[in-house]
């Protein structure tokens, strides 16, 4: 190892992503990694005027350095053109997210074989001039920050701790746990659920944040006796598996540990080693789409089926649809010994038409129970002759099938253009959204801010779309988490019938399928329109194999109609702002239905009067970025879309617990559930557990002296305290929505900050309480819980609600701890649904019906984060249109005064 020195001269006190202000040395170094260099940072000594005044501030400096023609005698360097400036807080501390929790020495650090990053802090000091409305800042060290013999620590990782497992380490994950396997018969016998990534614990991601990972945020390092925990390397990575055994009906739960060796320079290699495993009594795992598969071919094959078939008109088998659903919990006989499937029978028409609706001939009265274990038929009975519905004829959904055979032919075409690409930014799978530069001083514009949404994708079998480690880069208040991760963890869909088979009908798609799983490849053009970012998934198969759904998770930005509007009533002058999000996106297809998991992210600007007080209108005129969507929320949205689950009616009869969709044909009524897990971390840095939940009702007053007008309401606030105190329901009566607080941060106006979660519509079973289903989904009962963040907490009816036996497993069971809710790490499970009473116009295929909430910034922002947005000045948008800006209209009242 060698020791070079080399010197950083400043050309600026404050550093400009357009004019970096120090340079590196262009000459080689000859140095093998690890290695360690010495740097100082020269300060230039002028001064800066204009801009705000009164305060001292720092400003956090972080400079890419990216290392080419590596080799083992040595690095060249090339110096990133872009740095990336932030105020980091002001001194004295007085606000939030004090500069002293962050690191003030500079630091060298290094990300992989290819690039180093440094990081340090300068302050500036800004002084008010009384006469003059510039004021003056300065830097208030004139010295150099030096820094001096920092060692850079070689850390060769290419995943970042969140990133969903590759294919390949899926594939060394199968292998170590079938090798692991005590006897051939064993190894054969094993089925592959699910293969994920384990988590790591928080510290471990706010580490590989802060030093290994791109955009590098040291202020997320954790601190031992005030000084940042450094790690020299991060923990390796690992699997989680659930393994069904075939041959003995056992589900074990493996974790294999995934070691990468030669990671970045030789293009990656792992090896695993199991660490642990052990076997889950009494469970079912989720079933597979290959036994799906196997189950409909042996129901194909039996005899008395087919038997039960012809008699309704049906010899051709290809005809024959067998949707094999998961039987429940509905007494003794559906217990985990046994894994068990309940198939619908369904039959198309036409066997050479692989696009014909078959979910439109539905075959009632006879009773199939299928071992999925042996995948043997083990009960049959053709209990009730209900003839096949004839066949619809508005059925099919495939262009020149539908109704009247022609489609239309007048829908011209739409186009979404975005010339200069997306404003987003991926790097992995972590996300940037609108990084806006603003200029801190008016004059000379010297410092930049950030301001943009920063989150992280991820991906499962059994949740789909996971988004992690949310946060909006609020300017000169730096990095402020909002969410740790948000998911949806369940959903279940009860139907309304009493009769065989509907009563039996309650699908978990999450637990007993997987929502992810079930994922597809999405089409540009179809799913998604825009510039779009599309991410696969890798998933194992049945018996261990990799599949890839390529294009399943879809990342691009929408046009949301406007932000705000107002048109001054006395001169006819209007302003109007577009608002748009950043929307990322997955569909899955359940047996019949769609489910699209949408979060749709609102674009936000700093809290300024953290930089300039109320009067310095600084920003605007030096923006550069128009028609942004500014109003910081985070919406979450389900669209339901899909065939319905129908039912055969008997001919003329009418059952009243549906819609009679076609001549006996009937949809019965249904609920679907969904349940999204949020751990928040609202303003909280890694480690920090400073979160809290209130609850926000509105009171009428009573009438008195108090009220002598009888118009008097108010919003009366609660604190839920614990976990028990913490299961509500949605009142939209009372106005009821909750909000999680940090418990230390205040805005403008001393209240804490906070996000709240903003109900949609919604509902409650309608089942009576005894319903078999809620033994199995007793967090439906409620809307809303609210627990204290446990990592083996993830799933609200527990990991394997198939088949489970157990009543009030998952949430139900855990809030009974009553664990202390007043300052933690909360975690928000919101149970949200609809009553579907389905419509002829649901038919054949369901028009996408929406349901959601939002999660909206409550004294995040210290004023309507939206009111600064420009006018829409692009000149592609404004062409061919009536468009001419603020231009007073020929009715304005002015006109008639
Ligand atoms: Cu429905």
């Amino acid at each position: 190892m060698t020791t070079k020195k080399n010197a950083i001269t400043c050309e600026s006190p404050f550093l400009s992503p357009i004019n970096p202000p120090f340079s590196l040395p262009e000459t080689p170094l000859q140095q093998t990694p690890p290695f360690s260099r010495n740097f100082l940072l020269r300060r230039r000594s002028s001064g800066v005027s204009g801009g705000d005044c009164g305060g001292e501030w720092a400003v956090q400096r972080t400079e890419s350095v990216k290392i080419r023609n590596s080799s083992p005698s040595s690095v060249v360097v090339d110096r990133s053109p872009a740095a990336d400036d932030r105020i980091v807080g002001e001194r004295p501390a007085n606000l939030i997210h004090s500069v002293e929790s962050l690191p003030e020495s500079p630091t060298v650090l290094l990300e992989n074989d290819f690039q180093v990053l440094l990081v340090f802090v300068e302050w500036v000091t800004c002084d008010c001039d009384p006469s003059s409305s510039l004021h003056s800042c300065s830097p208030s060290v004139s010295n150099c920050a030096t820094l001096t013999g920092a060692s850079l620590p070689w850390r060769g990782r290419t995943s970042h701790p969140l990133d969903p497992l590759s294919a390949t380490e899926i594939k060394v994950a199968v292998a170590t746990v079938r090798a692991a396997g005590a006897t051939p018969e064993e190894r054969d016998s094993m089925r592959f659920i699910e293969v994920v990534l384990v988590e790591p614990e928080k510290l471990v991601i706010a580490m590989a944040d802060a030093y290994f990972f791109p955009p590098f945020q040291p202020s997320l390092l954790p601190r031992v006796k005030g000084r940042p925990v450094i790690p020299s390397k991060l923990p390796p990575r690992q699997a989680r598996l659930i393994v069904y055994n075939k041959k003995s009906n056992e589900t074990s739960i493996w974790i294999v540990e995934l070691l990468e060796i030669h990671a970045t320079t030789r293009g990656g290699h792992h090896k695993g080693k199991v660490i642990s495993s052990k076997v889950v009594p009494d469970v079912q795992p989720p079933m597979d789409a290959v036994e799906y598969a196997e189950c409909e071919a042996v129901v194909k094959d039996y005899p008395p089926f087919r038997e039960a078939m012809k008699k309704r008109g049906i010899d051709d088998m290809d005809l024959v649809m067998v949707d094999a659903w998961c039987v429940g919990y509905h007494s003794e006989a559906d217990s985990p010994s046994r894994r068990l499937a309940k198939p619908l029978i369904f039959c198309r028409t036409e066997s050479d038409c692989p696009m014909e609706n078959g979910y439109a001939r539905p075959v009632e009265g006879i009773h199939v129970l299928v071992d999925m274990q042996n995948m043997v038929l083990v009960e049959f009975e053709d209990k009730k002759f209900v003839p096949l519905p004839p066949a619809d004829p508005l059925r099919n959904y495939t262009p020149g099938e539908t109704r009247g055979g022609v489609d239309r032919s007048d829908v011209k075409p739409l186009h979404i253009l975005q010339p200069e690409g997306p404003s987003f930014r991926v790097k992995g799978h972590f996300v940037e959204w609108q990084k806006v530069f603003y200029c801190l001083f008016k004059l000379l514009c010297s410092i930049t801010l950030q301001v943009h949404w920063s989150f992280r994708v991820g991906f499962t079998p059994r949740e789909g779309l996971v988004i992690h480690s949310v946060a909006y880069v609020d300017g000169s208040r730096g990095r402020r988490s909002v969410a740790q991760r948000l998911s949806f963890v369940e959903m279940v869909v009860p139907y309304g019938d009493p009769n065989e088979p509907h009563y039996r009908k309650n699908a978990f798609d999450a637990g007993e399928d997987g929502l992810g799983k079930n994922a597809h490849s999405l089409k540009k053009g179809c799913d998604c329109l825009g510039s779009i970012k599309y991410f696969d998934s890798h998933f194992t198969n049945f018996t261990g194999g990799v599949e890839t759904i390529e294009n399943c998770v879809c990342l691009h930005e929408e046009d949301r109609g406007i932000l705000w509007k107002h048109q001054d009533w006395r001169t006819g002058l209007a302003e109007v702002r577009r608002s748009r999000r950043l929307t990322v996106s997955f569909i899955c297809t359940v047996a019949n239905y769609e489910y699209g998991f949408y979060w749709h992210f609102y674009q936000a600007i700093p809290s300024f009067d953290y930089l300039v007080n109320k009067n310095a209108a600084i920003i605007p005129q030096k923006w550069k970025c128009s028609y942004l969507a500014l109003d910081g929320k985070i919406e979450a949205e389900v669209k339901l879309t899909g065939i319905l689950s129908v039912g055969a009616l008997l001919p003329g009869e009418v059952r009243k617990y549906g819609t009679t969709i076609a001549p006996g044909l009937y949809a019965p009524v249904h609920q679907h559930f969904f349940v999204a897990r949020m751990d928040m971390a609202v303003d909280c840095k890694p480690g920090e557990a400073l979160n809290q939940v209130v609850e926000l009702n509105v009171k009428v007053q009573e009438p008195g002296k108090d009220n002598v007008h009888n118009n008097a309401f108010y919003a009366e606030e609660k604190l839920l305290r614990s976990e028990l105190q913490a299961v509500r329901d949605c009142n939209p009566l009372t106005a009821r929505h909750w909000i999680v607080r940090n418990t230390r941060t205040v805005n403008r106006t001393g209240q804490l900050t906070g996000y709240k979660l903003m109900p949609g519509s919604n509902c409650l079973p309608l089942a009576g309480p005894e319903a078999k289903f809620l033994r199995r989904a007793a967090f439906l009962k409620h809307n809303l819980w609210v627990t204290q963040y446990a990592p083996n907490e993830m799933f609200p009816g527990g990991e394997f609600p198939n088949q489970n036996p157990r009543a009030g497993e998952g949430l139900a069971s855990w809030v009974k701890q009553n664990r202390s809710l007043e300052e933690a790490d909360v975690v928000l499970w919101y149970v949200f649904g609809l009553t579907h009473i389905p419509r002829l116009e649901d038919w054949p295929v369901m028009p996408v019906e929406h349901l959601g909430f939002t999660l909206m910034p409550h004294g995040f922002f210290n004023c309507s984060p939206a009111v600064d947005v420009p006018p829409n000045t692009h000149e592609s948008d404004m062409k061919e249109t009536n468009v001419v800006g603020a231009k007073p209209i020929q009715n304005a009242m002015i006109a008639k005064l």
